[in-house]
């Protein structure tokens, strides 16, 4: 551990109590200057800490920092994020970060994160309007051994963790879009970006992007999805800390992905399927190569929608979805 991470921990022990500066530098067996230099440098990346020559120093409650140190502390899960930890001021995508550290060979758990992306990825070719320092953009890395054309699969696990997350956080009117946005009021809230590296037999990795809008105000968007996209902050009228959040969904994707890989994928797209609230519903969907309108009869456990059409039952891999009215 770093000596400002150890002085942060002392100062998280006593939490809003003073701690002399006698006792930290005794503790670390530094000189109390050093003390002050290393209080000094944790100020200045945005800690609240009080200071008096008579009784030392004091963290004041409530910093909003996404460090290596704040993510490390909090985590509750035994492979995500507990082995290596990527964290760029800014960087284009953290998927295309993931993907490299991946083919590079780092573990599974791998997890990157981002204040800022200049390139944040959507599918299709679409970007994720990424501003700095409000919320969260992440990508891991997946080593499963399973058949390739289960991959798809993961998208869906991934939306019921962050959906998980949401109702933890008292958003519980959200719902999934298919496949991958979790909205509220019809605005979107959040968006999954699965990538894989394999062939047709084996996976060699999948990459799980999710941009999360935490603390954004409408002002911090491109104007043209100023009225579609919305912040937990706004739903729920105060900032929210990226770190417990974070930590949170790194615990709830770890718990969905095991359940998962231990076979639970039917009762996991049944809680995906109640979260949609998309079945009977009429739709139409689209992708570069169709557009069908239909009723939706069912998700398939490949994540495909089935859908009743007046030509007969088809069934849809990829594509936006928009409701039609009056059903
Ligand atoms: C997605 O694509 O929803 C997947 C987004 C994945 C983003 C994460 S961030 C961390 C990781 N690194 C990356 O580079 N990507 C992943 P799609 O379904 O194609 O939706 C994209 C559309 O959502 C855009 O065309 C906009 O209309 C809208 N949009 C863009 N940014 C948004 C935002 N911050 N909030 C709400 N809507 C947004």
């Amino acid at each position: 551990m770093e000596r400002q991470d150890q002085i942060l921990e002392l100062l998280y022990n006593n939490t809003g109590e003073w701690l002399s500066g006698e006792e930290i530098s005794s503790r670390l067996g530094i000189s109390r200057t050093a003390v002050w230099k290393h209080i000094n440098q944790l100020r200045e990346s945005g800690y609240i800490i009080e200071s008096s020559t008579r009784l030392g120093h004091k963290l004041i409650p409530g910093n909003e920092m996404l460090t290596e140190f704040e993510i490390r502390r909090r985590l509750e899960t035994r492979i995500f994020g507990r082995n290596e930890i990527h964290i760029f001021d800014e960087t284009n995508s953290t998927n295309i970060q993931a993907f490299m550290l991946a083919s590079s060979g780092s573990p599974e758990g791998t997890i990157v994160l981002a204040e800022k992306q200049t390139g944040g990825k959507g599918r299709l070719g679409r970007s994720w309007a990424s501003p700095y320092k409000k919320n969260l953009y992440l990508s891991y890395i997946l080593r499963p051994s399973i058949p390739t054309i289960f991959a798809p699969r993961l998208t869906l696990v991934t939306a019921v963790a962050v959906s998980d997350t949401f109702d933890r956080f008292g958003v519980i009117n959200h719902r999934i879009k298919w496949p991958n946005d979790i909205l509220f009021n019809d605005r979107k809230l959040s968006g999954i970006l699965t990538e894989m590296k394999g062939d047709c037999d084996s996976i060699d990795f999948i990459i799980t992007g999710i941009g999360i809008n935490i603390n954004s105000d409408p002002d911090d968007y491109p104007k043209e999805i100023r009225e579609t996209a919305i912040s937990l902050k706004e739903i729920t009228g105060s900032e929210i800390n990226r770190a417990d959040f974070l930590k949170q969904l790194l615990f709830n994707i770890e718990k969905r992905y095991h359940e998962f890989l231990d076979g639970r994928f039917n009762s996991i797209l049944s809680e995906w399927t109640a979260k949609a609230s998309i079945i009977n519903q009429c739709i139409k969907v689209s992708n570069f190569e169709e557009s069908y309108t239909g009723i939706v009869t069912e998700v398939n456990s490949d994540g495909n929608l089935v859908l009743m059409t007046d030509n007969g039952i088809k069934i849809v891999n990829s594509g936006d979805i928009n409701f039609i009215q009056g059903t």
